[in-house]
């Protein structure tokens, strides 16, 4: 095991067990994403009613040219996760004034992949990784110095912050990226209630599935002795909130064990395992203006409507 992963275990476990013992039970998001469950969110993706992945792929293609109009010469992509998907090379075709291409992310393993996919494709393309989670204080690399940055945030992974968390996010972007910067970001946007819960709830169980990856992980990762079948995988808009909500709700009272420690389960109890927040082009709007940045211009795809946003360093 590395520095690295002996790192994100320790607090995969001290995160898991105090989320567990909350008198209302939680675990973070960010967990869902082992190998496991990295392909069952790629299954969740391909699901006919999980809209924002393949909705935001086609609004970026159809708005690639628009969006590189802004973007200068010899500019840098700075990518906010490890990146390097079809939605970067889908941004990297429409400018190629861009000289440098830097993904940001806590994991080397990532970036090395992200980067190395990169290499053979875009031969001109300087590539940066910066390693890093934004909890120190991070600078862009040396070797992008005179590069006016564009940051890149897409897959309404804004949406799983809260409000606040999200202004912290933008905040600090907004440091790293400096005063004459832009920032694109993918967002998904309010809308009806049926069509946002089966995107969270498909009918082929998938979702459900993804959700519940999270148990078998603590079962795998730190000896725990969930029974997947006895939580049920519950979908529902937070509408005071604007946020879907996925829960997994023990239909049995029952004890589980991690790490030795016991969890005392009421029947019916919920355990909340992700908010995935939905916004206005007003409510995100006010919130990247909390953190500095001004939207310039407004992608809105055809329903089920996803956005991009395009942000300016306003001042
Ligand atoms: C990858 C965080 C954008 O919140 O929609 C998919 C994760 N959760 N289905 C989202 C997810 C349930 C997804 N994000």
């Amino acid at each position: 095991m590395t520095d690295e992963t002996a790192q994100i275990s320790e607090d995969f476990a001290d995160d898991v067990i105090q989320g567990l013992s909350r008198p209302h039970k939680r675990l973070s998001p960010k967990y869902f994403y082992d190998d496991a469950g990295s392909r069952l969110f790629e299954a969740v993706c391909r699901t006919r009613e999980y809209y924002p992945t393949r909705t935001e792929l086609a609004l970026l293609r159809t708005a690639a040219a628009e969006i590189a109009a802004y973007i200068p010469d010899g500019a840098a992509l700075v990518e906010f996760g490890s990146g390097a998907s079809l939605k970067t090379r889908l941004l990297l075709d429409a400018a190629p004034q861009l000289a440098a291409y830097v993904p940001v992310d806590i994991s080397p393993d990532a970036l090395e992949r992200a980067t190395a996919s990169l290499r053979s494709d875009y031969p001109a393309l300087l590539l940066s990784p910066l390693v890093g989670d934004f909890s120190s204080p991070l600078s862009l690399p040396a070797d992008i110095h005179g590069c006016p940055p564009i940051g890149f945030f897409p897959g309404s992974t804004i949406g799983n912050f809260t409000p606040d968390e999200a202004v912290a996010f933008l905040g600090r972007a907004r440091t790293l990226l400096g005063s004459n910067a832009q920032f694109l970001v993918g967002a998904d946007l309010v809308k009806d209630e049926a069509t946002l819960v089966a995107a969270y709830d498909d009918a082929a169980g998938v979702t459900a599935a993804f959700n519940r990856n999270v148990l078998a992980r603590i079962n795998r990762e730190l000896g725990g002795d969930f029974d997947l079948d006895s939580f049920a995988h519950r979908a529902v808009w937070n509408a005071e909130a604007q946020r879907m909500e996925m829960w997994l709700i023990s239909t049995r009272e029952q004890t589980v064990h991690v790490l030795g420690k016991p969890f005392h389960f009421a029947q019916g109890e919920g355990l909340h395992t992700e908010n995935s927040h939905k916004f206005t082009p007003a409510s995100f709007t006010e919130l990247a203006g909390r953190a500095g940045w001004r939207v310039v211009r407004t992608w809105i795809s055809p329903e089920p409507q996803f956005a991009l946003f395009l942000l300016t360093a306003s001042d």
